[in-house]
């Protein structure tokens, strides 16, 4: 052993001693042959990760006594964590109809989980009844199809709600949903104040980035507010609020950004609680939230820590009686943007990773991804091995007997240090525009958003980063897998008459009085919407009859789609691929008297919009002229908008499975309307099962996950100059 390294070995005391630093420090220069400072990670929150931690980093970290059970409850919100009681298991799902749901859900709780999630269809979310002529493509689709109390009751058919907790991911048609969810409890015996469960009822994220809102961001606020007041009274087992990040993350958020707008979200619910002149602590200890767990696994865990320190901050702000309501209490989803199509069996080490971090982070229920995410909702096979690979964390790995064992990490210390120092700076920022509310009306979050999502996508098809299976050691052939195929003319169907019983069945003048009655108390803002919605529901009232009595007094909101510019192409800027293709660009601009203008499409309901965004702001940076279509669009008033736009291409992103009923509709329309030389493309969360029916109705190319920016373009430019015509 030479003396360099014998030197190194014995590091001094190991607590900072910068001797015993500067001798490791001379032993890494020499294996790396250049200075430690040159293998940092520069992350997208821009933090600097070195690669060695010690002592010394723990430094002036105010939170290292903290225990758990205790403020500001870095180490968690409860005093025995997983040791006296594990996560809660609580899976995700809903598709078709809610007889199909309900047999679902029965047969995951006989196989281990805990808790249900209910995940419904686009039309519901968006205040539609299933027979409503704009919902064609959405019902059953993405989630289970709920119209009325009738199809709550099946959808809760022999699971006893004084037992089960329910949470409901719903925002939009909030009122209506959480209102026949406590008339189907009370038609099972339940009364509300026994029901135990959560609503996600967050509207900000809504207009930042899931989409799924209904009215105009003001009314929307009260709406929010008037389910807290409610719950707080009349429901005291029940979540009012489940303020998420996840789809922050999703739409590419970096974590600071996650971290900072969710938490900023929460403030803002606060206020408008306080502001009906409510008590903090009559509302704050049902106050939840909600992440994503993304693969950066140690700064994921830090993540939730330091989500909990600082919603302990902002909290004594409203200087609470209760150290409850000081409390961050959260559920995790792993993240679905880190699941690839390619090689998709890759997707359950992935899970299995981010599942192990929610859990180190300190979760209190957690969904694990199925691994064919990528592709369609979850079959039965791979709901299971999604279930299975918590019950084996919590079982087989030992994680649950030591309260937050990641404790005195230097690394993961520093990291919960520096996440929170940087998510309070944005947060501070936040509140210097006016908070939240006024922030997200002005776009900002929104537009930070969409460019660390560019960025992201140049990095990864620079190969920066690495996405196994898709940019680095990818498979010569893929194997298709089994997937949950969904006949949505069929769920439409059996909902259409469905409805129609309920209608023949109910007193029509009773309905159309509390309907009425609702209606003024949106109109006046007296009373409680809630409240007054429970009565329609009661009536049989449907969802899109609640959401449109409302909606007459609020009004719609409109979003103008905004593209950011400059982000992808000054990530590319200088590489070879992307001048190449710029000057393929220049030419087909010359021939044909203008830079080639495709239209990005969303169809239906489907309110994801991170894909869209950024192909049109990739594409712009590219050359092309691109028009960015609004969300919501009928196929018949994408085709009518792409010709009177005169269009080349129409690129349709589909993320909610509506492609085989929107997309041979929108060729249609153009057809008649005479524009069938447009050329029509996709890309999304297409099955590759579905690719040829798409080519046999005359979409010229299909783009799956895990797509190439470049290369895409590259395939849009083989069409116009009619090279390829297929998919
Ligand atoms: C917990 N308890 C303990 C304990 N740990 N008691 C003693 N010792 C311990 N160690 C008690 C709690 O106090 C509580 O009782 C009860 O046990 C349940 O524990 P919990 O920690 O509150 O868990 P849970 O009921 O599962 O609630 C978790 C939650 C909640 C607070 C985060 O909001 C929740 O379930 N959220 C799920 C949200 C969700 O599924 N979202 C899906 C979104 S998908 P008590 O009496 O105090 O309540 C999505 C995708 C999309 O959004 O876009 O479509
Ligand atoms: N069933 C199961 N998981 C779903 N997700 C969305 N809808 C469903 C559903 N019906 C999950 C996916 C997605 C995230 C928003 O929620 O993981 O990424």
């Amino acid at each position: 052993m030479s003396d360099e390294s014998s030197k190194a070995q014995d590091p001094g005391n190991g607590k900072g001693d910068t001797r015993g630093h500067e001798h490791w420090e001379a032993l890494a220069e020499r294996e790396l042959k250049a200075s430690p400072e040159t293998i940092t990670w520069q992350t997208p929150e821009g933090i600097t990760v070195k690669p060695l931690y010690t002592a010394a980093d723990l430094d002036g970290i105010g939170h290292l006594g903290s225990l758990p059970g205790l403020a500001p409850f870095v180490r968690g919100p409860r005093a025995t964590m997983y040791a006296g009681r594990p996560w809660t298991i609580r899976q995700y799902a809903g598709f078709s109809t809610a007889e199909e749901s309900n047999a679902f859900y029965r047969k995951n709780l006989a196989a281990g989980q805990k808790g249900l999630s209910v995940a419904f269809d686009l039309a519901t979310h968006r205040g539609y009844d299933s027979d409503h002529p704009r919902v064609e493509g959405d019902v059953g689709k993405a989630g289970v199809a709920i119209d009325s109390v009738e199809d709550m009751k099946i959808l809760f058919d022999g699971i006893p709600l004084d037992e089960m907790s329910v949470s409901m991911t719903m925002n939009g048609a909030v009122i209506p949903i959480l209102a026949s969810f406590i008339v189907a409890g009370e038609e099972q015996g339940v009364p509300r104040a026994a029901l135990s469960g959560t609503i996600q009822n967050d509207i900000l994220k809504e207009f930042m980035v899931r989409n799924t809102y209904i009215y105009p961001p003001e009314p929307s606020m009260r709406i929010v507010a008037d389910i807290i007041a409610y719950t707080a009274k009349e429901m005291p087992k029940f979540n009012s609020i489940s303020i998420s990040g996840y789809h922050m993350q999703e739409a590419g958020a970096t974590l600071v950004q996650e971290l900072a707008f969710t938490l900023a979200d929460g403030r803002e619910y606060v206020r408008a609680a306080l502001a009906k002149g409510l008590n903090v602590d009559d509302f704050a200890g049902r106050l939840s939230f909600f992440f994503a767990i993304g693969m950066n696994f140690f700064m994921e865990a830090a993540k939730l820590r330091a989500a909990r320190l600082l919603w302990t901050r902002i909290m004594e702000e409203f200087e609470p009686k209760k150290t409850s309501s000081l409390m961050l209490r959260t559920h995790c989803q792993t993240s679905g943007v880190s699941l690839q199509e390619q090689d998709p069996y890759n997707n359950i080490v992935r899970t299995a990773f981010e599942a192990m971090s929610a859990a180190l982070g300190g979760t209190q229920s957690l969904h694990t991804n199925s691994f064919d995410e990528a592709i369609a909702l979850p079959t039965e096979f791979s709901a299971r091995i999604a279930r299975n690979t918590q019950l084996i964390l919590q079982h087989e790995t030992g994680v649950t007997k030591v309260v937050d064992p990641l404790a005195g990490s230097y690394y993961v210390e520093s990291l919960t240090n520096e996440l929170a120092e940087k998510a309070w700076a944005l947060i501070e920022e936040v509140e210097a525009l006016g908070g939240m509310t006024k922030a997200v009306t002005d776009g900002l979050p929104k537009r930070m958003i969409e460019e660390a999502a560019a960025r992201r996508q140049a990095a990864v098809d620079k190969g920066e980063e690495v996405i196994v299976g898709v940019n680095r050691y990818r498979l010569e052939n893929e194997d298709p897998i089994d997937i949950l195929q969904i006949d949505n003319s069929a769920v439409r169907t059996a909902q259409i008459r469905r409805i129609e019983e309920t209608r023949r069945r109910r007193d029509g003048e009773r309905v159309r009085a509390a309907l009425e009655a609702l209606a003024a108390v949106a109109r006046t803002g007296q009373g409680n919407l809630l409240a007054a919605a429970v009565e329609a529901a009661r009536e049989r009232a449907t969802v899109g009859e609640i959401s449109d009595a409302m909606r007459r007094a609020f009004g719609d909101h409109e979003a103008t789609p905004e593209v950011i510019k400059d982000v992808y192409g000054e990530a590319y800027r200088g590489e070879p691929e992307l001048t190449v293709l710029r000057t393929r660009m220049s030419g087909i601009a010359e021939r044909l008297g203008h830079p080639p203008k495709i239209m990005v499409a969303k169809l239906g309901q489907d309110g994801h919009d991170r894909g869209a965004k950024v192909i049109a702001s990739a594409f712009g940076d590219i050359g092309f002229d691109v028009l960015a279509g609004p969300l919501f669009q009928t196929p018949e008033e994408a085709a009518a908008m792409a010709l009177s736009e005169a269009v080349n291409v129409i690129g349709v992103s589909s993320l909610a499975a509506g492609h085989k009923t929107l997309l041979p509709q929108l060729i249609d329309d153009l057809k008649k309307r005479g524009g069938g030389e447009v050329i029509v493309v996709c890309g999304g969360v297409i099955p590759r099962q579905d690719y040829q029916f798409l080519q046999d109705h005359g979409v010229a190319a299909v783009f799956g996950p895990g797509t190439n920016v470049i290369e895409a373009a590259n395939s849009v430019l083989d069409l116009l100059e009619g090279r390829r015509r297929n998919i």
